[in-house]
């Protein structure tokens, strides 16, 4: 009874929920209740105290759709007003009829994929909001050819990047989904418990790369709101066994760290993708990966993970976290790293509540026209809890699910817990997608 009043007392003041964890909550005050750590455990536990506890956290943040553009038509749009636009493309067409498609000039490949899109949405941020407009691709683009020059340059740069062929990521070839496998040398990460002990992450590891993994995600921090802090020298620590054991053993390495000091390490023992949260916003990240010739994670991050699940706010978040991602990807060009060893990553859960997440997800082929690969991570995130009511051991098939819509959108890594899995549902996905 004390406990339900706790857990009732928490939910009351709380309003956001971790990306990773539901069992986990921060309060209006920025702190981490310490009851919830004992419901978490009470959550994996599966008693019948959690599953209520489960149910009041699970109305924290209720499940509300983000505010959609205004729909307009393509000739209203008054190019004196709208100050900046990107292209998604959308219309998605596979198999044989994607060929027709493509051969009559009604579409164009997404990304050099399989996949044909036929449709554009044109966002547009104007003084009264956001505006969309969508036409057949043909049509948009005879639109296009009557836009004043600097517009339609801008506008074909788009579409072509949209359409190319993606380089290779760290000697992959971009041309099939890859699976990224995650590794979480930390005690207190959301899932998969091999705690901070190096035996177990590297026969994790061991385990993935037998199940098909292309790039191992191996992290020495939580980045999970609210999560200690960890020094340097842990990092450290925690990761060099891992990455100097796996690094042999046929996948790529990729070290999940905001720290340029840990970057620096891990490349030295093997590792030739830096996953950053903070997409190398940190001192010394750009130049830390432009002096290597490692390739680079660019995810977005609104906020710092202690605080980032209080009231995060979009204009659209498609269209924010586009500009984030392509200015990101400038000060890297600027720094010295080429476009060809970066992929993009919006950053499902962090500073992003679900109708963000779900807005993001709906649009992710808006993040094509920055003309990088990109990478989804969404495996078993509190998303998928929510939409399914499913505690953090049952969202498997959900995040399967999510996985393979960020496939339909063009998505060309998967970061996951579960890599045998995905793997057999992105090769039953790829067949039926070539199929007709
Ligand atoms: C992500 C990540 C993600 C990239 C985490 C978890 C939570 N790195 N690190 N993308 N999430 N690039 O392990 O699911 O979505 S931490």
């Amino acid at each position: 009874m004390a406990r339900n009043f706790e857990l009732a007392k928490i939910a009351n003041n709380s309003n956001e929920i971790c990306p990773c964890d539901d069992a986990i909550a921060t309060t209006r005050h920025g702190f981490i209740c310490d009851g919830f750590w004992e419901a978490r455990e009470r959550t994996r536990n599966r008693d019948l105290a959690s599953t209520s506890a489960l149910a009041l956290m699970q109305r924290m943040e209720p499940l509300s759709a983000a505010p959609a553009p205004t729909s307009i038509a393509l000739d209203q749009l008054d190019r004196g007003i709208a100050s900046a636009w990107r292209l998604r493309p959308t219309g998605l067409l596979t198999g044989s009829t994607a060929i027709a498609a493509s051969t009559s000039g009604d579409g164009l490949p997404l990304a050099g994929s399989a996949t044909v899109f036929t449709l554009v949405e044109l966002l547009a941020r104007t003084p009264g909001g956001i505006v969309a407009a969508l036409a057949p691709l043909r049509r948009f683009q005879n639109w296009t050819a009557q836009q004043p020059g600097a517009a339609r340059q801008d506008i074909e740069s788009q579409l072509r990047r949209s359409s190319e062929s993606r380089a290779p990521f760290a000697g992959l070839s971009l041309d099939r989904p890859r699976i990224m496998g995650i590794i979480n040398v930390t005690p207190d990460s959301f899932y998969t418990g091999t705690g901070a002990d190096p035996a177990k992450a590297i026969a994790l590891g061991q385990s993935m790369i037998e199940a098909g993994a292309d790039i191992l995600d191996i992290g020495g921090e939580s980045t999970r709101p609210g999560a200690a802090a960890v020094s340097e020298a842990e990092e450290l620590r925690r990761l060099e066994p891992v990455v100097r054991a796996l690094a042999p053993l046929g996948a790529v390495i990729s070290v999940d760290t905001r720290k340029a000091a840990v970057m620096a390490a891990a490349l030295s023992w093997g590792a030739r993708i830096v996953n950053d949260v903070a997409a190398l916003e940190g001192p010394g990240s750009l130049e830390t990966v432009a002096r290597s010739d490692a390739s680079a994670v660019l995810m977005h991050m609104q906020g710092e993970p202690a605080t980032m699940q209080q009231g995060p706010r979009y204009d659209l978040a498609s269209l924010d976290v586009a500009d984030y991602l392509e200015a990101r990807i400038a000060a890297c060009i600027a720094a010295g790293i080429a476009p060809h060893r970066l992929v993009v990553d919006p950053g499902f859960g962090f500073g992003k509540n679900v109708a963000h997440n779900l807005e993001l997800l709906g649009r992710l082929s808006l993040l094509q026209g920055l003309g990088c690969g990109v990478l989804v991570g969404l495996s078993r995130k509190s998303t998928i809890g929510r939409l399914s009511g499913a505690s953090l051991e049952e969202r498997l098939p959900g995040s399967l699910a999510s996985a393979l819509y960020a496939l339909s959108q063009g998505a060309q890594i998967l970061r996951v817990h579960d890599v045998a899995e995905t793997r057999q549902a992105v090769a039953v996905w790829r067949g039926i997608a070539a199929g007709a």
